[in-house]
């Protein structure tokens, strides 16, 4: 607590620091809610970026600056739903006017305003929720699709590429040795036969069906921020993967997480499974914004998308477990087994639902 608050500190905010607790799920980053003594503003967020998985954090700190300004701007021009409010995260200086500040050992610190009167959730809690995430990333990405991808930095190159992902799996395989347990050999033979499909956004991109925008890159649904007292989506949060892409990085993204009722950390992965009632409820918010930019070849990649997003993520897990867990935080030396096993039970029900999940993206077309 001690260096935390001397970090705290360095900050320049009204109060004096009460409290400072470890915060939220995330995998990468340390997180921490920080509260103070005063009437105004309770809270701020503090965080340490991993500057192993982020190699250039200030970059990451100049793209929250551009799709903020961006957004404040934008949100003059742009009508909400009724009863919306939306909110972007402010970046909290330190004393000397920096958007971070660098401690003795290196790490990199930041803070960040903290949103009230809202929460978010791990799993859909019902319809309407679902629509409201799905409502929450269409107007995301409409905030900004008057902003050219190429004003953001790519500050995490490789990002949602699968194939690169794919090559990565490949050279670790090589390298590192891997008790082949039923579970792994399953691993092993999913990622294999799905090997030729997983080029099938990236080759769109190439053949122009596809095209480069700025993106979230993980509107997880614990990353999307509702109003406690209307249940309405007013932010999504963790802006460090902003950056060019495809917007099926982040449909499959909030998607993937959103329809899977046990959530990625469920140690029951055999029940896991995509609940479609849930997809059509997200995807009737996200087409109510996005119908407005979304291109016939968009529609058409709908689908792989939510299919290759799970698929990839639990490629990333595995290739971390047999990595020996250098990427994803974990809480014991199989966590990235497990949790690339729900990534994969989830990929195969979505792909046993493939029919239902392409009519009802037609039924919204
Ligand atoms: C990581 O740390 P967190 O939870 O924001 C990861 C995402 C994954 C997610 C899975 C930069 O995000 O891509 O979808 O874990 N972020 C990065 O929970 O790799
Ligand atoms: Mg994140």
């Amino acid at each position: 607590m001690d260096n935390l608050l001397a970090v705290a500190e360095r900050f320049k905010t009204i109060g004096k620091v009460t409290d400072i607790r470890e915060f939220g799920n995330g995998n990468i980053n340390k997180t921490f809610l920080v509260t103070m003594d005063t009437t105004g503003e309770k809270h701020f967020i503090l965080q340490r970026v991993n500057t192993q998985v982020f190699r250039q954090p200030e970059y990451i700190m100049l793209n929250m600056r551009t799709v903020s300004e961006h957004i404040h701007k934008r949100l003059q021009d742009v009508s909400l739903d009724a009863g919306h409010r939306w909110e972007v995260p402010r970046v909290l200086l330190t004393e000397d006017g920096q958007d971070h500040w660098l401690d003795s050992n290196g790490a990199f610190w930041r803070a960040l305003s903290f949103i009230d009167d809202a929460q978010s959730f791990v799993t859909i809690q019902d319809s309407k929720h679902a629509r409201e995430a799905g409502y929450a990333l269409g107007m995301f990405q409409h905030l900004l699709s008057d902003l050219p991808a190429e004003r953001l930095v790519d500050t995490l190159e490789g990002f949602h590429i699968t194939p690169s992902y794919l090559q990565h799996y490949h050279t670790v395989m090589a390298k590192h040795s891997v008790r082949k347990s039923p579970e792994v050999k399953y691993c092993l033979q999913f990622i294999s036969e799905r090997s030729s499909w997983a080029h099938v956004l990236e080759d769109a991109k190439s053949h122009g069906r596809l095209c480069l925008r700025p993106i979230h890159g993980d509107p997880k649904i614990d990353n999307i921020m509702m109003d406690t007292a209307n249940g309405h989506a007013i932010s999504i949060i963790d802006l460090d993967t902003v950056k060019p892409g495809l917007v099926h990085y982040d449909i499959g993204d909030c998607l993937r997480s959103g329809c899977n009722p046990l959530e990625e950390e469920t140690e029951q992965w055999e029940t896991v499974h995509f609940a479609t009632d849930l997809c059509q409820a997200i995807l009737q918010g996200y087409f109510s914004i996005a119908g407005a930019f979304l291109t016939e070849n968009d529609y058409d990649y709908l689908y792989d998308a939510i299919r290759l997003i799970a698929f990839e993520l639990g490629l990333r897990f595995f290739t971390d477990y047999v990595e020996g867990n250098v990427y994803f935080r974990t809480r014991y030396p199989e966590h990235n087994l497990a949790r690339a096993l729900v990534q994969f039970r989830l990929t195969e029900s979505i792909e046993s639902q493939e029919a239902t999940i392409r009519a009802l993206i037609g039924d919204m077309r």
